[in-house]
């Protein structure tokens, strides 16, 4: 098979040089009968044997092994070197001042039970209304509306934010007894002109208490909402001061 691809090569070879030379068609048909002389001749004899071939290449990694036990703990090593020497003790001293603030904290302990169990109640104390999580407070200086959020956030709250008719109640009743007709609440309307949101941005769900015709925008200039005595909202310029109330979540208290 292998000698007649070599005769074949030799014969295309043989008949691509006469046309290189002849440069003409006629020679053609002439220089291939010719080639019915290229038989090859017999076998010759073999050759002497090669020298040895380099190394083949290594073969593939092979799969890797199974997990070998654990081996054996080894020995205990040598103790450290010894610690830098502490500063002198004051025993005494500490547990002195540990002795006193036991003391002072049983006191603080002792009275605060007082406050809180033998008093009527710590709302009705300090003048604030709670529900479960939540302590409201009244706060009798009227100011602006930014500068009442300042003030109930500077003690950790937000200006009371009724979120449903059992806040918008309590809050309701605190300002009758009080004796006053309107106060702040934690809505306002400053970022987007007609969308009211609490104070603390959280949106205003389905629940509102708003009086007919509210929130009306009067003036172009209310985007603040103050709770009248009845209950009801209603929006007013934030710039006008009245009382306000804060609340505080318990958990934060
Ligand atoms: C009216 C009414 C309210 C508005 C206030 C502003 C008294 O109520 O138009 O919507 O907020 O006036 O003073
Ligand atoms: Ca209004």
């Amino acid at each position: 098979m292998k000698r007649d691809l070599v005769f074949l090569g030799t014969l295309i070879s043989l008949v691509f040089l006469s046309l290189l030379r002849s440069g003409s068609p006629q020679h053609l048909a002439e220089e291939a009968c010719s080639v019915q002389i290229l038989v090859p001749g017999l076998k010759g004899d073999a050759g002497e044997k090669g020298e040895k071939g380099s190394p083949g290449r290594p073969g593939r990694v092979g799969p890797s092994g199974e997990k070998g036990e654990k081996g054996e703990m080894g020995d205990v090593g040598p103790p450290g070197p010894n610690g830098e020497p502490g500063i002198p003790c004051e025993c005494s001293q500490l547990r002195k001042a540990i002795g006193e603030m036991d003391n002072q904290v049983a006191q603080l302990t002792a009275e605060l039970k007082f406050i809180k169990n033998a008093l009527p109640s710590p709302a009705a104390v300090a003048g604030v209304r709670e529900t479960d999580n939540k302590i409201y407070l009244l706060v009798k200086e009227e100011k602006r509306y930014i500068d009442a959020q300042l003030y109930c956030h500077g003690r950790g709250g937000n200006l009371g934010m009724p979120k449903d008719e059992a806040a918008n109640g309590l809050l309701a009743s605190y300002i009758n007894q009080a004796g006053l007709t309107r106060v702040f609440i934690g809505i306002n309307d400053l970022e987007r002109e007609g969308t009211f949101v609490y104070s603390d941005r959280s949106p205003m769900q389905t629940f509102n208490k708003w009086r007919n015709g509210e929130p009306n925008n009067a003036y172009d200039e209310e985007d603040c909402v103050e709770m009248v005595a009845s209950g009801g909202w209603n929006d007013v310029a934030c710039h006008i001061t009245m009382y306000f109330i804060c609340e505080f979540d318990k958990e934060n208290v």
